[in-house]
């Protein structure tokens, strides 16, 4: 099967080290293979430290995952819904965020962790930084489906002017460098339908956790 289709990675004006990868794999095949990890550890709506409802719903693959709660902000090998391990990455999706993030000059790449994200029409994320990594040399790949959304990127101190970046599904992006600590968000969904996902967006984020 072959996931990623070779395209040519386009640098992010005015955010170094990011790049826009466009259609460069075809959502069906990696929503069924998303389906297989939500089959077995389903997304839910975590709580953050201050005891707010993330307006996402989440859920990971790999070695570890991505938990938000009432303790903190931290990576985990057990899922604390199932009480078993996070489904493993599989391996399609694997050596597409790895072709991914070569093909923006990141060698090697080898993610441990996939946190997948599912927003419902009005649903974003608030400005944040993803800081729970061990290693900020590592980038993050980033795989959009399903409904568009508009991803905004601002400076490392999430003040000042925002870059907008409009994501399709099949889009990828690669963040790492001088940018992989810039505050990021996502600005609430507009409603629609897509053929694949129905009416919402899934993305996948790809790190090297530990
Ligand atoms: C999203 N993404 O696109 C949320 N973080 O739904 C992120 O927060 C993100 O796309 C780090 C790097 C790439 C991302
Ligand atoms: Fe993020």
């Amino acid at each position: 099967m072959q996931l990623f289709k070779p395209v040519s990675s386009e640098p992010v004006s005015g955010v170094p080290d990011m790049f826009h990868l466009r259609n460069c794999f075809d959502p069906q095949q990696v929503f069924d293979l998303t389906q297989l990890v939500v089959d077995r550890s389903p997304f839910r709506h975590m709580q953050t430290p201050r005891g707010y409802t993330m307006a996402a719903a989440i859920t990971n693959c790999g070695v570890v995952g991505w938990v938000s709660d009432r303790r903190g902000y931290r990576y985990e090998p057990i899922d604390p819904e199932t009480g078993t391990a996070w489904p493993e990455m599989p391996p399609l999706l694997f050596s597409l965020a790895q072709m991914a993030a070569q093909r923006c000059g990141f060698d090697d790449f080898a993610p441990d962790a996939c946190l997948i994200n599912r927003y419902a029409p009005g649903k974003g994320m608030s400005a944040h930084q993803d800081r729970d990594e061990n290693d900020f040399t590592q980038p993050i790949v980033s795989l959009s489906l399903g409904l568009p959304a508009r991803f905004f990127v601002q400076g490392s101190d999430g003040k000042g002017r925002s870059t907008p970046i409009d994501l399709a599904s099949g889009d990828v992006v690669v963040w790492g460098g001088a940018s992989r600590l810039f505050y990021h968000g996502v600005r609430p969904l507009k409603p629609g339908i897509d053929p694949v996902t129905g009416s919402c967006r899934i993305n996948l984020t790809f790190r090297k956790a530990g």
